[in-house]
């Protein structure tokens, strides 16, 4: 994780403003309530100019995260997308990252949110590689986290909230202090859900397996990407629940999101998995090759700048 590099303009409902001004009182709800929904996706340089990855598949997913938290948003995907792209131009930037956040206002105190008004902002900035450039070519160890991920009836996994984060955040803290790159949680059933900020995929004999989304994870549009171009590529992929040691007699493991893109694992609680495999290191590969535009049958996933 990285210090932020700053841009020149900030999207705030509606307007673009400078970076030092886009600002918040110390009242606003989010702020004490974690009311707030979020979005993160990239922006790559093709061989014909920028373009961002599944935006409006980010755009919309954010505006579902909001309705299931009732804070209906005043943008609809559509325009959240066309605002995207007008504030990568503006701020001139070929490669990115873009942080949509919706959240509860300043104007109301006391735990109900109803009555707070609502805030859209959307940010952009250069972020290299989200564990490092090491971890995407050769893995990273990874450790179970003795935190869980919380139930589909307790702020729920498949809204990506900032409330969220909150247990990400814990979870990371706990495997960076132990020495790991990363944490893994498994959900109040026992079975695995997904890293702290990415999905999870496991290969054994050929035959690639993440849990389904119904384990209370988010959604994650890597993880989408990912298992339409394997079985593209002509692989088996089971949405099914792994259990630990599913992981630990994998012959591979790795990560996905849109900051960690595909991330190979090459240990799980110190058993070695191994440097990347055949089948992480083809996968990861084909996944840079359609963000980076160079396969034509994805084309409709980038949206040009
Ligand atoms: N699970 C979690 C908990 C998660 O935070 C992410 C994204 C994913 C899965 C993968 O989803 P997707 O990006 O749609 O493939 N995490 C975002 C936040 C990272 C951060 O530290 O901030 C991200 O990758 O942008």
């Amino acid at each position: 994780m990285a210090d932020i590099v700053e841009t020149e303009w900030i999207w705030k409902n509606g307007k673009h403003i400078p970076w030092a001004e886009a600002t918040t009182h110390v009242l606003t709800h989010a702020l004490h309530y974690g009311t707030a929904v979020f979005e993160g996706g990239r922006c790559y340089e093709t061989d014909a100019g920028s373009a961002v990855f599944r935006l409006h598949d980010h755009m919309e997913r954010l505006v579902r995260s909001g309705r299931m938290i009732r804070m209906d948003l005043p943008y609809n995907a559509d325009e959240l997308t066309e605002a995207a792209i007008e504030l990568i131009k503006v701020n001139k930037l070929t490669e990115c990252y873009v942080r949509p956040i919706a959240y509860r206002g300043y104007g109301a105190v006391g735990v109900n949110p109803m009555s707070a008004p609502i805030d859209v902002v959307i940010a952009c900035w250069p972020w290299s590689a989200y564990l490092g450039q090491e971890a995407i070519e050769n893995g990273i160890s990874v450790a179970v986290s003795s935190w869980r991920q919380r139930s589909a009836n307790s702020t729920p996994g498949a809204v990506k909230s900032s409330a969220s984060y909150l247990n990400s955040g814990l979870a990371t803290i706990e495997a960076t202090e132990n020495g790991y790159v990363e944490a893994i949680l498994l959900n109040e059933n026992g079975v695995v859900a997904e890293g702290s900020g990415e999905n999870i995929f496991a290969v054994r004999n050929g035959v690639i397996s993440t849990p389904p989304l119904s384990d209370g994870i988010l959604e994650g549009l890597t993880r989408d990407s990912v298992i339409q171009i394997a079985r593209d590529l002509g692989y088996t992929v089971y949405e099914r629940s792994l259990v630990r040691s599913d992981l630990y007699a994998a012959d591979e493991v790795f990560f996905t999101g849109s900051a960690a893109e595909v991330t190979p694992i090459c240990s799980v609680d110190n058993r070695r998995i191994g440097p990347p495999g055949p089948i992480t290191k083809q996968l990861q590969a084909r996944f840079f090759d359609v963000v980076k535009g160079r396969i034509p049958e994805y084309e409709h996933w980038l949206r040009r700048i």
